[in-house]
Formats: structure tokens, sequence, C-alpha cells
């Protein structure tokens, strides 16, 4: 069924399944329908956006600049769009998306409000069966699991939390009203970026704002200011020229070539300082050996615990809020504003989770291992199961009916991120073996929905019906992608890249640290090699 038409049909059968209208699953749609398939998105939210449409907490906003945040596959689309932030904010992310969505015309083959539930690969007509919570089943020759890498929040398991009291939100699922905390005693749990844009916000506003902080996090000042006309031009007037460079390095940081110990200290101090005064995330590209070697390493995260001691009056709340046990970046960086200088506000305690577990949510707040703290309003800031929470909550069954629950039992395994042997046809986009969530997720998204689209029309030039990764093939890249991780520092910190946040997840590396440039030539030259590591089988006559 490859008639361009059929694809606004609510027809029981499509080329594609798509789950998720996010960045990912909009793009996904538009090249397939390009190339003259037909597709089905199922979306659980109202409207597409993926994570910028559950993301609504206060400051929610990306820390990618915005001219690099954006699609890069339409000339027009890019001269058109206005951002109007060096660094855009929630609902503006959102309206682009949005846009998208009506310029390109991807809303009549979006189900909305609509959750897969099941995919169930059938070997005997080569197609998954997908079924939703709406009760719709539909076949497909191929599924694309534009699922997100941060989609599935994760709600602590603290006992009592179900007996609160007031009101408790979840920043990976907000209201879509605002939220008044005037008046309020707030409690934010969880000190990751979320809660570090979120917690500036919440305490101009509450009556009283309450931090639990488990682990200090590395805090950059964004320095976001007004889109100006000359940044904007700079973008605009050579985009091809700029996204065919942050193609190769995912996003336009200024990369040193230097490493730490290669320039004496004050030089050192001043990089830094001038990094820190520009703001944002190229703080830690200071040096090129920040992530590979802890004592280069050191010198960037004593830079800013110098900082924190700055901005932070009280000298006990700002060692506090210092990390001292993970090496700077293993853990995301966070870039926020004001967040340090928001502990110096009269109605702002920061509690340290390290000296007072938490032992039980109560009806009235947060009771500590030293004291209950009284709290209305529970703010969740605790991340996400990521880059497989959101694939495994559905049911997945592939070959023989094996789920991929039980195979990725200890941990993710896949050829090139993309593929996982035994699941025909399905394709993942920025799951865990690709480099998605440690580059710009947009030009990642691009690299892997063009991959993909490309080998769904080969096939169909050649007249084959599947493509599998063959289970050498993914040991191998199971194995590099390990390995490469291992040549770093971020092994070292208990982040949501090893699954550490969540009880009982296996503890793998999951994202591809090889950066994009690396990983596109490696995924382009398996294509051009007759798709080596993969299997491929004829239609069926
Ligand atoms: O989640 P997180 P997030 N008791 O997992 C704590 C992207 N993002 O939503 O570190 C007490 O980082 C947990 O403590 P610990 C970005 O990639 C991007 O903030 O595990 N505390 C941690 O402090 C980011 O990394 C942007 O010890 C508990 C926090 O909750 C990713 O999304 C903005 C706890 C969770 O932090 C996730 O960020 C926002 C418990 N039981 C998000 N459980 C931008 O682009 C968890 N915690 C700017």
């Amino acid at each position: 069924m490859t008639d361009k038409d059929k694809s606004s049909d609510t027809a029981l059968r499509v080329d594609a399944v798509i789950v998720g209208a996010g960045f990912a699953g909009l793009y996904a749609l538009h090249q397939l329908r390009r190339r003259g398939f037909s597709a089905r998105v199922f979306e659980a939210g109202r409207g597409v956006g993926g994570v910028w449409y559950w993301n609504r907490y206060p400051g929610a906003r990306c820390d990618v600049e915005s001219m690099q945040y954006s699609y890069s596959f339409s000339d027009e689309l890019q001269e058109e769009w206005r951002w109007t932030e060096r660094f855009a904010p929630q609902s503006e992310i959102l309206s682009y998306l949005n846009h998208v969505a009506d310029r390109f015309d991807l809303r009549r083959d979006i189900a909305f409000e609509t959750r897969v539930t099941s995919v169930h690969y059938d070997e005997d007509t080569r197609l998954w069966n997908v079924r939703t919570d709406l009760g719709e089943s539909i076949s497909a020759q191929f599924c694309i699991m534009a699922t997100g890498s941060l989609s599935a929040a994760r709600v602590p398991d603290l006992p009592g939390i179900e007996t609160f009291a007031g009101d408790t939100y979840h920043t990976g699922d907000w209201p879509h009203s605002d939220v008044d905390f005037a008046g309020r005693r707030v409690g934010i749990i969880g000190t990751g970026s979320s809660a570090i844009q979120a917690i500036p916000l919440v305490a101009k506003t509450a009556a009283h704002l309450t931090v639990f902080q488990r682990t200090p996090n590395f805090v950059i000042p964004a320095r976001n200011q007004a889109l100006d006309a000359v940044a904007e031009r700079f973008w605009k007037d050579d985009y091809p020229a700029h996204r065919s460079r942050a193609r190769e390095i995912g996003t336009f940081y200024e990369f040193s070539d230097k490493a730490a110990f290669d320039v004496d200290e004050e030089e050192r101090a001043q990089e830094y300082a001038r990094r820190w005064a520009e703001g944002g995330v190229n703080f830690v590209h200071a040096f090129k050996d920040i992530y590979l070697d802890k004592a280069a390493n050191d010198t960037a995260a004593d830079f800013v615990r110098a900082r924190i001691r700055d901005a932070v009056r009280d000298p006990a709340v700002a060692e506090a809020l210092s990390p001292r046990d993970h090496p700077l970046g293993t853990k995301r960086i966070c870039v926020g504003s004001d967040y340090y200088e928001t502990f110096n506000r009269p109605n702002v305690t920061l509690v340290s989770l390290r000296n007072e577990p938490i032992e039980a949510i109560t009806p009235a707040g947060v009771q500590t291992s030293a004291r209950e703290y009284a709290i209305d309003t529970l703010i969740l800031a605790t991340g996400y199961d990521a880059m497989t929470g959101a694939l495994l909550r559905m049911d997945i069954r592939g070959r023989d009916g094996q789920t991929l629950r039980e195979k990725w039992s200890a941990g993710p395994r896949n050829y090139l991120g993309l593929m996982t042997s035994g699941f025909p046809n399905l394709f993942i986009i920025t799951g865990p073996g690709s480099p998605s969530v440690l580059v710009n997720m947009v030009i990642a998204i691009e690299q892997h929905v063009d991959w993909i689209v490309a080998c769904i029309d080969a096939l169909r030039d050649r007249g084959m019906s599947t493509i599998d990764a063959s289970p050498d093939a993914e040991d191998a890249w199971v194995g590099h992608v390990n390995a490469e991780a291992h040549l770093t520092l971020f092994p070292q910190a208990n982040s949501w890249y090893l699954g550490a946040n969540i009880p009982g997840k296996a503890r793998v590396f999951m994202p591809y640290v090889g950066g994009i440039g690396r990983y596109r030539k490696i995924c382009d030259e398996v294509a051009a090699n007759d798709y080596k590591g993969f299997r491929l089988s004829l239609a069926l006559s």
C-alpha cells in the first residue's frame, strides 16, 4: 500500500506505524509520506510535541540554542520561523512543532490521545500487529519507535507517597493550566535539569520552597537573552554550511584542541571564566580532555565550586550545593538562571538528603530522618526511566513471541542503536546504542529518520520484505558502545545514562559516546555495504 492518498484512511493496514508525535515522529511521518509510504502515528498526548507537550513546568526550556534546536530539512521552514530567545522556552518549541505539523499537513495521519499498548510480530505475514488503549488494531510492515529518550516519567517509590494530602506534580507530566504557588509551602524532590529550571521561578511566588537534594549537580549559567538580529542573521545567512557542520559535531559549540594542562593555571582560569560569562553548555568544551581525564575534569569542577561559593552567602549551603561525588558532565550538565543565587532567599531551604534521607511522605509533608517538613504542594522533579522506559512500557514481542523486556533484561542490546535482533522491521529512533542524548537531539533524530526511511525505500526497491540485525553484529556493536564509554569518565557517575536512577535496572552505559559524525559515517557505510550486519529477506510471494 504505497499510494500516498491511502495514508489518510483509517485503514487497518499501513506500510508503517510510528509511535510518538514529537520531533522524531513528525519528521518520520513527513519523510515516509514524501517517499509514497502510508503511515499512521499514535500519540498519547492531545497534541504534537512529545516531551515539549508534557514538560510545562515553570522555566522549562531547551539548553541547546534555539537557532540550532530546529529541523534542517526544509530551507523555507528554517528561514520563516523566528525564535525570540537564545534558549527557547517550552511554549515556543511547542508552537514551532505545531507550525511544522500544520505546514506539512501531518495531523491527518496522527491519532491523538491514543497510547500503543502492544506491538506483536507475526512471522507468517511478516507484519507487526499494533494495538492501542482505545482498542484500535492495525497491522504494518514497519514499526518505528519515536517514543523519546526521556519520556517515561519516574515517580519514586517513596513510602506513603499516595497518602500525601496536598497537590502533587511531576515535572515530566505537568498540568496544562497554570499552577499557582502563591501562599503555598512547596517541596521539590530532585535537583536535575528540570528542578534547576523550576526552582528559581517557584521560589519567586511560593510562600516557602524546600528543596530536597540527593545529589548536587553542576549548574552552568544560561545567560539567556532575547535573540538579537545579528545572531539570527549569522545562522540564517548560511544555514546550509552551519547545518552541515552540525551534522558532524552535534551542536555548534566552541570545541578546544587543547588539553587542560597544555596551558598554565592562569590561562585555564581565564578560559573557564570567559565561557562561564558567555553561558551555556559550551563551558564543558573548554578543554578537549574534560570528559577523559579526571585531573583535567577536576580543574573545571573546582572552578564551578568556586563560583558556587561566590554566589551563595551561607558557606554551609554553598558546600551542600557543591558536587563532589562525580566528575563534571558525567551526570547531564545543567544550565540554569539564578539557580545558586536562589538559595540566598529567605523563603528557600535546602535539605541535603545525604544527611537526612527521606523516610516517608506523610499526609502533611515530607518526613526525613531528622524531622517532618510541612508541605502543601509537592513537585517531583525525579526524572525518567531513560532511553528504555518508554519502549518497555509497551508489550513488544518479536520472533517466537520473545518480549523486548526479556531480551533487554540485562540491558539494551541492539545494532547501531537502530534495530534489535529478533524484531525485524522494528526501528528505534535515538534509542540506546546511538548518540541521541549526548548530542543535539534534533540532529540525531534527522540522521536516524533519514537512514531508516532510505532503508525502507531500499527494501522496496529490491523486493525485500524484512530487515533484521544479526546477533553477531549486535554483540559487536554492544561491545563497541561499552568500550567507548569506558574510555571516558562517564561511567564514574550514578547517572540515568547508566540506568542508575531506577532501582533494579541493569547498569549499562546506554548512549554512544563516539559522536554523531563518526556514528553517521558508520551507519552510512553499513548501508552502502549492502546493509552489512543486517539480514534481509525476500518478499513473500
Ligand atoms: O531528571 P534527572 P530531570 N529521592 O534524572 C532525584 C533532560 N532535560 O527531569 O541524582 C530523592 O536529571 C535525583 O537524585 P540523584 C536532560 O537530559 C533537559 O531533571 O539520582 N531524590 C535527581 O536529582 C536531563 O538530564 C532540559 O541522586 C530523587 C533528580 O531527582 C534529563 O532531561 C531540561 C529520588 C532527577 O534528575 C532529566 O532531567 C530538563 C528519590 N527517590 C530536562 N529519585 C534542558 O534542555 C530521583 N531523585 C534544559
